[in-house]
């Protein structure tokens, strides 16, 4: 049988496409709500009794650092289902899956994010002290990430073993997990401990790779990817087969988000040098560390040869006085109003490229994403 999503336009008796629309108060409540119910799937009593010492902290770590972002990972997977689902499919306990595995996502995010405050010697994190700093726990803070990490798998088999997506789920998370590692991998060898960056490395194209990598598979892709899991579809009999796993409409969802995502990440460099500490909740350290960010790709490409010195002399070095030059070139050569440029041209592309989608999903779900992160400033 060759299956159809439910919003085909050959599907003439069906309703027609949903509107979208940002996650609203109550289902932000709603999401939350079901944390608690998680943390103790993971810590309850009969799971590692013997070790409540352990269990006490796992609560802790989950307190620390699952809560309190933006979750916009995590709500786009109920937001997405609720576009995509036939209406029969739509019921509180579907609802409720999605949300599971929408902080199973939030939980990815937080493993990742400890572990990169660590790597980036960051200070704050969502206006707390990154993890690793808190407490003073330092390299311990890592076996932390770990049990984040650990602690999705435990969720995902308690609440989906029995589903039949769920080798495909699980493929999921280890396919985006490895595809973030290794655009941490390649962001991190733009910039070898110890040494100057390597500013003959630092390439448009360079960068695009990195930032899909480490950010938009498992930002974009990632809750987009799981909600047509979930989401059901008739095939020609009408008989409702669980979940769009159509290659083809997955690979240009994930054509789509991979573009959103490497949008999401030039504003996430721009916000680390220009952006406000107390809303974006973190103090940049991208040009102390010597990353590769749009800024210094886009500054070295307009650079002349005596701003690219600047750069050689001051890109990397971590003092006051080497980041501020640098935030001085950065302004000299006009990057903010190019970003502004650049924002507005490629949310409007993206725009382009989501109403030339011809099959299948509903376009709402790629507007929505988009919707959140255009213009934001945290
Ligand atoms: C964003 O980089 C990328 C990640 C958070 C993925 C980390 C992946 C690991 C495998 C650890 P960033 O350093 O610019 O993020 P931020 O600005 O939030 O620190
Ligand atoms: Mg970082
Ligand atoms: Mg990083
Ligand atoms: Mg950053």
């Amino acid at each position: 049988h060759r299956c159809r999503p439910y919003t085909s336009a050959a599907s003439a008796s069906l309703p027609p496409a949903k509107t979208g629309h940002a996650a609203s108060q109550d289902e932000k409540r709603e999401f939350l709500s079901i944390f608690p119910d998680l943390v103790r799937d993971l810590t309850e009593v009969g799971t590692h009794s013997d070790i409540p010492d352990a269990q006490k902290w796992f609560a802790k770590v989950l307190q620390y650092n699952a809560v309190g972002g933006k979750m916009n990972r995590g709500l786009a997977v109920s937001l997405s289902f609720k576009l995509l689902a036939t209406q029969d499919l739509i019921t509180p306990e579907n609802i409720k899956n999605a949300h599971i595995m929408g902080w199973c996502i939030e939980l990815l995010q937080s493993f990742f994010l400890v572990a990169d405050d660590i790597i980036d010697g960051s200070q704050l994190r969502r206006g707390k002290p990154a993890w690793y700093l808190n407490d003073n726990l330092g390299p311990s803070a890592f076996n932390d990430a770990i049990l984040m990490e650990a602690g999705i798998y435990k969720i995902l088999h308690k609440h989906f073993a029995h589903v039949p997506y769920y080798v495909d789920m699980l493929d999921l998370f280890h396919e985006m997990t490895l595809k973030t590692a290794l655009g941490q991998a390649l962001d991190l060898l733009s910039c070898p401990p110890g040494q100057k960056p390597i500013l003959k490395k630092f390439t448009m194209e360079r960068y695009n790779s990195i930032v899909k990598y480490k950010t938009s598979f498992y930002s974009f892709y990632l809750p987009i990817a799981l909600s047509m899991y979930m989401a059901g579809i008739r095939n020609t009999d009408n008989i409702r087969v669980a979940g769009i796993t159509d290659r083809e409409l997955h690979r240009q969802a994930r054509t789509i988000l991979v573009e959103m995502g490497q949008f999401f990440q030039v504003q996430d460099d721009y916000l680390d040098c220009f952006g406000d500490s107390a809303v974006t909740g973190k103090i940049g350290t991208d040009i102390g560390k010597g990353k590769c960010t749009w800024l210094s790709v886009v500054a070295l490409q307009r650079a002349s040869p005596s701003q690219r010195l600047v750069m050689e002399e001051h890109y990397g070095v971590p003092e006051e006085e080497s980041v501020c030059k640098i935030k001085g070139l950065y302004k000299e050569l006009n990057l903010p109003a190019t970003y502004r440029a650049y924002e507005e041209s490629t949310s409007s592309m993206i725009r382009t490229h989501i109403q030339q989608i011809s099959r299948g999903l509903n376009h709402n779900v790629f507007f929505n994403f988009l919707d959140k992160i255009h213009k934001r400033s945290s």
